[in-house]
Order: structure tokens, then C-alpha cells, then sequence
């Protein structure tokens, strides 16, 4: 684990963070500085605690460089606990302590973007600026906009250009460097290969799964893996133009979709929780006792308390989401509430799915949990693929609990996605918000609209972002342009009658056992079996 003395001119990379957990921009910036910088090594270092940070949502040292040295995964990138060891805490003094065990040794203080937006508050900022050259990496969703930073601005005489990059690591410090064009490292086309090769693969690595915090495990799947921008551009290029509404749930959009579920036009939250309270005695008992508890799309885990503690001797709870941040917050929280083992997935739910085997005690069995009725945001085929990848996730004898929205008065439905507070047009909005924070997506968004109806032939809310006069969406050296009134389609929401749902349900390894409705008969709770 001690990073050994080195005795030639090393060229070496520093990329220093709590690691909590790493994730693949961490490799993406290293790879690219051990690129573009003819680097011989990256070194991250793993601070072991951020006094500032919420101590339920840090990890344990122990685990976040474990987790490090997984997603690493490169000969020249060495996870090391150097601040650790020598008991340090701030940037500048770990790079006199570095400089002073490497004399033969330069260093390179590597950071993303959007540590150079925020260098200016880090302790000693200007005296780390003359220890070491620094080099900064646009990074999704930070680009440009750092070099308007006030350390940016301040050490501006310092920075080199680019196509000195190669003697860059030999200069002097002061010095910077900063590039451009890092924050989408890995072309569309190859980006697509890898996803169908990651979709193929029906096996995730367990070790992949490291204990974090409170959780028994945290297992990352990497569903963000660049797909947005590819996806982006497919869906644009298109005739009807779409995306998919997985894209809705970055940080941001994770919590206006909370505040959805509270404006009173959205029915569907308080009457399925309805729904559960009361009927939770009939519910759990249909389930049994010691079983082990998977939420698909478990956003901020708010409908399991009352499953939970109405069980008999429930085994673990098992959140999985594709907003990562989101759902390590929520499930480290529950971890603190609920008294039985709790993990967290970050995934996406058409992905194959297995759990990491040996980490927690095999439940009597597994049921799912999938409330909300987004199962209604899928097509109903892209729904029965996901029932039956759900079906071999959660093995034979499983059962699955499954909040499913009704067909009902129109104009009650296009209320619930219309609300006079704007939420969810905030919502829906957020999604060109995100594409140009995240892909540099030239976008007028005053150009657009939210616009949700309810489509009865196909029995489904539609939610479009609707040009209000011709304009166009350009990411990189793609361009599409609007007429006025078209539309982007951002999600559909599928509303079902009993016989609609079962239809969907036959042609999957699983059968409905038992269906519980509220009086109006506006929302359902489902009880699956695979049995
Ligand atoms: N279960 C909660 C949240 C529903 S919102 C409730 O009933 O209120 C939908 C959730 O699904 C969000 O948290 C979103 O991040 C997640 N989600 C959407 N698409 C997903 C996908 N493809 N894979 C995994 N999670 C997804
Ligand atoms: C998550 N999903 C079930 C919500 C729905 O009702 O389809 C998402 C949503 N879209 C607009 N409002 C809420």
C-alpha cells in the first residue's frame, strides 16, 4: 500500500479527494492526465475524513480505498493512503510532505473543473498554486465556466496552453493548465459498444460491491457510463424527437420530482401510500416472514418504512436507483432508521441485475418492490422484458409488490401532470437544464414549453417539451432543429386497468396473486408471484 520511493525523474500525477465512493470520472481524468501529460503514475490520494461532510453518508476509510482500487482498475493509477499515514488533511500540506519523500519525483496536483471553481476557499490556495503545477479537466456539466473562477481569474499570467502539455509535469510552478475537451473523453460510437457489451453482460464482477457507511454494501453499476450524450443525440435525430425519462433523475431532478409528489394535484403518491396503510396487515401477511426487500426505483426510499416494520423478521432492504448521490443520501439514511441491513444499487432497471453473492444472508426469499406506478413509464413490452429480468434477479419463490396507476377521468389525469404550481413543468424542464450542464448543449430554453396530455387510445399521460417558435438544440458538432410547436418526448405514463396489467403480467414468469385499491379505484397495489 506504501507507494514505493521512486529513484528516477518521476513524472507523477496527484488526484486527491475523499473518494466517497470513486466513481468513473475519477478514472476518467486520470486516464487523461496520464495521456495528455506523459505521466508515469497516478496517484490518488484518499483523504480520510471531511470534517464538513455528514459522517452518516462518509464511508469507512478502509472501504473507500478498497472501492478505489476496484474502480481504478490501471496499472499506473495506485490508490494510497499517503495522507493517511502521515496524518493530513490539507492539500498544502500533503504536497510539501510528497515533495519532501520524493525528491526525484514531479508532481502534478490534478483536479476536475469544478475543483477549480471552488480552489479559491481551500486552505492556503495560492501557496498550493506555488508548490505545485496543477492541471484542470472539464468534466460533464463543468467546462468553461471555472475559468471565470475567482483562482482561475487571480492565477490567470499562469496558465499555459495546451500544446504544452507534454514538458508540462518539468515546469516550474506557478503554472496551470487547463483542457477543454475532456469532459466527453470517449466517442459516441464507442460509448455505444460499450453499453451493448455492459447490456450482453448478464454477470457483474461481486467485488464490485465494497460495505459504505451505514450499508451493508454499496454495488455501482455505472448506468451513467457516458449514455446520455449518446442517447441524447440518437433520441434528437429522430422524427418524432425523444429521450428516455430515466435522464429526468440527476440530483436536481430527483428532488423537484419530491416536490411533485406534494402538490395536490398529483394523486398518485398520497393514494397508493393510502392504499398501503391500510391494508399493510392484509399486505404483509400475504408476504411472510424473512424476506428480503428490493426496491426498484427507490428514489428517496419513502415508501418502505410502514413494509419494513410490518413484516415478520424482514431480512435486508435493498434500494437500487440510477441517481447515484441521490440514492446513496436516501438509503445511508434508512440504514440509520431501519434495524436490519441495508444496501444500496446504483443501476438502471433494464439492466441485468444480480446481487453480489456472500454479502448478505439469503432471505427466506425475495420480494420486489416497485411502487409509484413507474413500471407506467415503460412501454408496456420494454415492461414484460423488465418483469422477467426482474423475475431471474430475484430467483423462483419471489414475489413482487407493484404500484400500478389507473385509467380514470382525463382531466383529473392531466391535472396530476399539469399542476398550477408548475412543478412538474420545472421537472420536465430539467431535462434541457441538465443537457446543458451536462453535454454543453447549446439550448434556448425560453424556446420551450411543458406539454402533458392524456393520449386515451394508448391510455397514457404523454409529457413533450414543445418548441414555442422554430429554434434548435445543438450538442458538439450536432445540430437539431425545431419547427415551431414540435415536440421533444420526454416520458410516457402508462395508467392500466386490472385486465390491461394482467394481460402485461401473463406473458412474464410472474402471476398477479392479489390486488388492493383505494375507494375511487384511482390506484392499485399489486402482489405478484413467480411461484
Ligand atoms: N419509488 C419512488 C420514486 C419514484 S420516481 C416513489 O414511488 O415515489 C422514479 C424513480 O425511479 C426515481 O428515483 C428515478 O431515479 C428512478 N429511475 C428512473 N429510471 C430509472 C432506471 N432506468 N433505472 C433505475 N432507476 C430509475
Ligand atoms: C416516476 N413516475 C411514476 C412519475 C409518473 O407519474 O409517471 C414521474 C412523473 N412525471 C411527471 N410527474 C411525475
Amino acid at each position: 500500500m506504501p507507494i514505493a520511493k521512486s529513484n528516477a525523474r518521476r513524472k507523477i500525477g496527484i488526484l486527491g479527494g475523499s473518494f466517497n465512493p470513486a466513481h468513473a470520472g475519477h478514472r476518467e481524468i486520470s486516464v487523461a492526465a496520464l495521456e495528455r501529460l506523459g505521466l508515469d503514475a497516478v496517484w490518488w490520494l484518499v483523504t480520510p475524513g471531511n470534517p464538513l461532510k455528514d459522517s452518516s453518508i462518509y464511508a469507512p476509510y478502509e472501504e473507500r480505498l478498497k472501492h478505489a482500487r476496484v474502480i481504478s482498475d490501471h496499472p499506473d493509477i495506485v490508490v494510497s493512503d499517503f495522507e493517511k499515514r502521515h496524518g493530513l488533511t490539507y492539500t498544502v500540506d500533503t504536497l510539501e510532505a510528497l515533495q519532501d519523500d520524493n525528491p526525484n519525483s514531479r508532481f502534478v496536483w490534478l483536479m476536475g473543473a469544478d475543483g477549480l471553481e471552488t480552489f479559491h476557499k481551500w486552505k492556503d490556495w495560492r501557496v498550493i498554486a506555488d508548490r505545485a503545477v496543477f492541471a484542470v479537466f472539464a468534466r460533464p456539466g463543468y467546462g468553461e465556466g471555472a475559468l471565470s473562477s475567482p483562482a482561475a481569474k487571480d492565477l490567470a499570467a499562469f496558465r499555459v496552453e495546451i500544446d504544452q502539455a507534454t514538458d508540462f509535469a518539468l515546469i516550474d510552478a506557478p503554472r496551470w493548465i487547463y483542457f477543454p475537451d475532456t469532459n466527453n473523453p470517449i466517442s459516441s460510437t464507442e460509448l455505444r459498444n460499450r453499453k451493448i457489451q455492459h447490456s450482453n453482460k448478464d454477470n457483474q464482477p461481486a467485488d464490485l460491491s465494497v460495505p459504505h457507511g451505514h450499508l451493508a454494501y454499496f454495488l455501482d453499476l455505472h448506468p451513467d457510463l457516458g449514455d446520455f450524450r449518446a442517447d441524447a443525440i440518437e433520441g434528437l435525430g429522430k422524427k418524432q424527437k425523444s429521450i428516455s425519462p430515466k435522464y429526468f433523475y440527476d440530483e436536481r431532478g430527483s428532488k423537484i420530482f419530491n416536490g411533485i409528489t406534494e402538490v395536490k394535484e398529483y394523486y398518485p403518491t398520497r393514494t397508493e401510500r393510502q392504499i398501503f396503510l391500510d391494508n399493510a396487515k392484509e399486505i404483509t401477511g400475504e408476504i411472510g416472514a424473512g424476506v428480503g426487500v428490493f426496491e426498484y426505483g427507490s428514489g428517496s426510499s419513502e415508501k418502505i418504512e410502514w413494509l419494513v416494520k410490518g413484516l415478520k423478521n424482514p431480512a435486508a432492504y435493498v434500494a437500487m436507483d440510477i441517481s447515484r448521490d441521490h440514492l446513496i443520501e436516501s438509503a445511508s439514511v434508512m440504514a440509520e432508521q431501519l434495524s436490519i441491513p441495508v444496501a444500496a444499487i446504483c443501476a438502471d432497471f433494464h439492466a441485468p441485475i444480480k446481487f453480489p453473492k456472500g454479502v448478505l444472508k439469503d432471505p427466506e426469499h425475495w420480494l420486489g418492490y416497485f411502487p409509484g406506478s413507474t413500471i407506467g413509464n415503460m412501454l408496456p413490452e420494454t415492461a414484460v422484458g423488465f418483469l422477467r429480468r426482474a423475475s431471474e434477479t430475484l430467483g423462483t419463490g419471489a414475489q413482487f409488490l407493484i404500484g400500478v396507476d389507473q385509467v380514470k377521468d382525463k382531466s383529473v389525469l392531466e391535472a396530476a401532470y399539469d399542476d398550477a404550481e408548475g412543478v412538474t413543468a420545472k421537472f420536465n424542464m430539467n431535462l434541457l437544464v441538465r443537457m446543458q450542464r451536462e453535454l454543453g448543449a447549446k439550448i434556448n430554453i425560453d424556446d420551450f414549453e411543458h406539454y402533458a396530455f392524456y393520449n386515451e387510445q394508448l391510455s397514457r399521460i404523454e409529457m413533450h417539451l414543445r418548441a414555442k417558435q422554430a429554434t434548435k438544440i445543438v450538442i458538439d458538432d450536432h445540430e437539431f432543429s425545431f419547427a415551431k410547436d414540435e415536440t421533444l418526448h420526454t416520458e410516457n405514463s402508462h395508467k392500466f386497468t386490472d385486465e390491461k396489467f394482467s394481460q402485461l403480467v401473463n406473458q412474464t414468469p410472474w402471476h398477479v396473486e392479489k390486488t388492493w385499491t383505494d375507494p375511487q379505484g384511482w390506484f392499485a397495489a399489486c402482489l405478484l408471484s413467480n411461484r
